[in-house]
């Protein structure tokens, strides 16, 4: 199997990082940790699990989309294109665009954990055994070098399905969009985008009656505990997920129940009872501010597509050359 390209990070950074950046929040007045977290192999497959929950339409909806409108969005990719996949997961909905793109020269799905990227490469090399498939294990919110395009290549098309960018912030959003105009001139990028609607669809999205976004968002202290070795009391700490709606963004915290202590590297914090980690934030969009989003980029926002409830859209940006 060939090793992955290492462009940013390492997975022994990555340990640091996770633990300079608890340390941080706990150290903290208003505590927060990074999402990208919440990513370890239990966490990757508790969200697998939220992707089907009945709840949470994003994933079903984004592919339905993706599903319709495969052939135009082939049709704009044009022939021999290479696909770029930022944060690739489980390469579920890449396959929809890879088997309607008219002969794609090659694939680089970019992720920051090596292990799941490598597993799911492999899966994706059985299915498409034409295809060059070049994992690029890295950080793609970090500045990002990708090898030069193959020769004989059409455009450089990128895919951020799945609203992950709502996790940046507006600056943040602005900061990746610029880099992948930059690494994707001449191309586009194909993004999914949550859309802004009634707040009880969003509260439930987030809430499910199984407690499987509980359990994912519990899993980072779960996480914490066996890395990091801190003693957070997984009982001792509950879910929490609302829809900030001046913000547009839902907030996922961690809740202190009670009054308690954590430890990490010997030393001692405090929770009062109430007291929150905030762990995500996930921003939701309308058609229109994503697209002026992505012009400020330096991108030229093209087609969108929505589904027929307008839950979620499809945008393909144009990058100049
Ligand atoms: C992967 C960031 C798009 O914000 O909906 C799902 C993560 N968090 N349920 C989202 C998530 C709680 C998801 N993103």
């Amino acid at each position: 199997m060939p090793t992955p390209l290492r462009v940013v990070g390492r997975p022994e950074e990555a340990d640091r990082d996770f633990r300079g950046d608890m340390l941080a929040a706990l150290a903290a007045s208003e505590r927060s940790i990074s999402p990208k977290y919440f990513y370890d192999a239990q966490g990757s497959a508790l969200f697998d699990e939220i992707c089907d929950l009945p709840e949470y339409y994003p994933t079903r909806t984004e592919m339905g989309i993706l599903r319709s409108h495969a052939a135009e969005i082939a049709a704009l990719a044009g022939p021999q294109a290479e696909v770029v996949e930022f944060g690739a997961g489980s390469l579920t909905k890449v396959r929809l665009l890879l088997a309607a793109l008219e002969q794609p020269v090659r694939f680089l799905p970019i992720d920051i954990s090596g292990e799941h990227l490598q597993a799911a490469a492999a899966r994706l090399r059985l299915d498409y055994p034409g295809l060059a498939v070049l994992p690029v294990v890295g950080d793609y919110t970090q500045a990002l070098v990708l090898p030069a395009k193959p020769p004989g290549a059409g455009r450089r098309v990128g895919f951020f399905p799945g609203s992950t960018i709502g996790n940046f912030n507006p600056e943040q959003a602005l900061r990746f969009l610029r880099m992948a105009a930059r690494v994707l001139r001449g191309g586009a990028l194909v993004l999914g985008a949550d859309l802004v609607k009634d707040p009880a669809v969003l509260h439930a999205a987030y809430n499910d009656e199984q407690g499987v976004t509980a359990a994912f968002n519990l899993n980072l202290l779960a996480r914490a505990n066996r890395e990091l070795g801190t003693d957070f009391a997984l009982d001792g700490f509950a879910h929490g997920a609302f829809y900030n709606s001046p913000q547009r963004r839902i907030e996922m915290h961690l809740f202190s129940r009670v009054r308690q202590q954590v430890t990490l590297d010997g030393q001692v914090f405090d929770f009062e009872e109430g007291e929150t980690l905030h762990t995500e934030n996930s921003y939701k969009f309308s058609v229109d501010s994503l697209r002026a989003l992505a012009r400020q980029a330096g991108f030229e926002p093209g087609p969108v597509w929505t589904d027929r409830n307008a839950l979620f859209s499809v945008h393909w940006l144009q990058a100049p050359a």
